[in-house]
Formats: C-alpha cells, sequence, structure tokens
C-alpha cells in the first residue's frame, strides 16, 4: 500500500463540550496523511452536529444507535483503511498512528486493548471491568479466540473487510458482533495496547445494565 486514504468514523451524541478538541487533536496526529473525517450524529440537541461540519467533517445523520451510527459511516467510507473511534477524548489521538500501521503491515482489524501491558483505561468503573472480563471469557470460551478486550471502540480496518463481516448490531452490541464474527470468518486481528482516558466533558450514553444485556444477546445470537 502506498499512502493509503484514512477514513475516521465518529458516532456522537451530545458531544458539544469534546468535539473541538477531538477534531484538533486529529488535525495535529493526521498532518501530512489524506484523510476524512465521518461524523455520525444520532439527533444531538446541542449543537455537536453543526459545529462538526463548520470544523470540517462530514456529518450524517441517524437517529438508531451507536451500531447503526458506525455501519451508515463506515459504509460512507471512501479510506483505504477505516478507523472508529469515541467523541469523549477517552481515545488519544496519537494512537492512531499505531491502528493505520497495523493495516498497513497486513492486518484486516487493528483493534485497540485496554488489558495489554501498554494500555489501560481511567474511564472503567469496578463493575464495567468486571463485566468485560466477564464477555472476554465467554466469547473467547464459544468461539476459540484469543481477545483480552471486547467492548472497545477504538479500532481500525482494512477496506472491504466491513463488507465481510455483514454487521446487524445497532446498539453497543456492534464491538462484540465485530469480534465474533472476525473471529469466525478466520480474519487477521492484532491487539495492540490502548489508554482510555476518562471522558472529558459530557455525559456517557452506555447504561451498565440494559447495555450489558444488549451485549449478552449479541454473544449468544452469532453462536
Ligand atoms: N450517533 C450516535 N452516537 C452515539 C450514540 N450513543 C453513544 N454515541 C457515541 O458513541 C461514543 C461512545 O459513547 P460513550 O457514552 O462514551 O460510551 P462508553 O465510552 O462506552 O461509556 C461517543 O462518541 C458517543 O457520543 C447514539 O445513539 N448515536
Ligand atoms: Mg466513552
Amino acid at each position: 500500500m502506498s499512502r493509503p486514504y484514512v477514513s475516521i468514523v465518529i458516532p456522537t451524541l451530545n458531544e458539544q463540550g469534546n468535539i473541538r478538541a477531538l477534531v484538533s487533536g486529529i488535525k495535529k496526529i493526521m498532518d501530512g496523511y489524506d484523510y476524512e473525517l465521518i461524523v455520525v450524529d444520532g439527533n444531538s440537541t446541542d449543537g455537536t452536529a453543526s459545529i462538526a461540519k463548520r470544523l470540517g467533517a462530514i456529518v450524517l445523520k441517524e437517529g438508531i444507535g451507536k451500531g447503526y451510527a458506525l455501519r451508515k459511516g463506515i459504509s460512507a467510507a471512501r479510506g483505504d483503511i477505516i478507523i472508529s473511534m469515541d467523541a469523549d477524548l477517552s481515545n488519544r489521538p496519537n494512537e492512531l498512528k499505531l491502528l493505520i500501521a497495523g493495516i498497513e503491515v497486513g492486518y484486516d482489524i487493528c483493534t485497540g486493548s485496554r488489558f495489554l501491558t501498554g494500555g489501560g483505561s481511567d474511564d472503567m468503573p469496578l463493575i464495567r471491568r468486571f463485566g468485560n472480563k466477564m464477555f472476554v471469557h465467554i466469547v473467547n470460551l464459544l468461539y476459540g479466540s484469543h481477545y483480552t478486550d471486547m467492548c472497545y471502540g477504538y479500532r481500525s480496518f482494512g477496506r472491504g473487510v466491513l463488507k465481510k463481516l455483514d454487521l446487524k448490531e445497532d446498539g453497543f452490541g456492534i464491538e462484540t458482533e465485530i469480534n465474533i464474527k472476525a473471529q469466525k470468518r478466520r480474519m487477521k486481528i492484532l491487539e495492540v495496547p490502548s489508554f482510555e482516558k476518562q471522558r472529558s466533558k459530557e455525559q456517557a450514553k452506555l447504561r451498565g445494565f440494559k447495555d450489558g444485556y444488549v451485549i449478552l444477546k449479541t454473544i449468544f445470537r452469532n453462536l
């Protein structure tokens, strides 16, 4: 691959306080790359979409959920490499280069993991840490994988990979669905350490028990 064209897909829901710093962080790191920024906004009521547009992002709208937003953004993406990233400043823009490199050296999917040496999280209360560990174990047992993390959205994909995954989840089950389907299709997956910072501003949208149940259903639906 000569210089790849990179698409960065960011789902947003009421991230007004974070979007400017996010876009400026990305611009700094991606200086010298050819790339597009695709923000898929879930009908934010705080002006997130118009700020993103003003900052030069392609803005799409949706009203269904984070999974649906990612799927919509991914199908609009023109990149050789497609990256999914959260908008709450949890994902560090300097790791973009690591995610790009993973695809450049030949992996289908390169996914951040908070549980490899070098990774970590400042945004994971004990209950979520426990839930995540449990999901990782169940998926590894049922599907024969070796994942160390499961519900993390900072990832990169080679072009064409996402079409083969045929994703269906509309909500927070999307990351788990990707892990399971990538394993079932014997794709080449690389985990790289990632450090998740505490959500900067605005409220978290994931609801522990409700979305935990969604993730559990995703795990068994794909058997
Ligand atoms: N478009 C869209 N984005 C969403 C929705 N729910 C959450 N997001 C975005 O998805 C990302 C992850 O959400 P967040 O609340 O930080 O989840 P957490 O990090 O798992 O607690 C953030 O960028 C949110 O703005 C939704 O329903 N629609
Ligand atoms: Mg978050």
